[in-house]
């Protein structure tokens, strides 16, 4: 198992409805991505700078780089893409983060 981390940027004046959409997040997302490996998947928002950070482990390295074929994150990422700063390919941007410390 490995942890990975990550940042992403969300629009200015979205925070209430990138609340919403996760609240309302589809079962069918869920289960992709415990399919995929992904567990103690969470993201937290910085008020003050709109920056998102994802913390997620990552259970199956490959299926989680296929992430981004997959019909219904492609469909997610088309949904969300509306409230975050995104790529041409509608994913969000993100940066991975180097882990420093971890207290186990
Ligand atoms: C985020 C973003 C990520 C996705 C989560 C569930 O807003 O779209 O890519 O993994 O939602």
């Amino acid at each position: 198992m490995t942890r990975k981390a990550f940042k992403m940027f969300l629009n200015k004046g979205s925070e209430a409805e990138y609340q919403k959409r996760h609240t309302e997040i589809w079962p069918e997302l869920q289960d992709l991505l415990r399919d995929a490996g992904v567990a103690n998947y969470s993201i937290f928002l910085d008020d003050e700078t709109g920056v998102l950070f994802g913390v997620l482990d990552c259970h199956d390295e490959t299926k989680y780089q296929n992430l981004p074929l997959q019909p219904i994150m492609q469909k997610w990422w088309n949904h969300m893409k509306d409230l975050m700063q995104t790529n041409e390919d509608n994913s969000p941007v993100s940066i991975s983060l180097t882990e420093v410390f971890y207290l186990k």
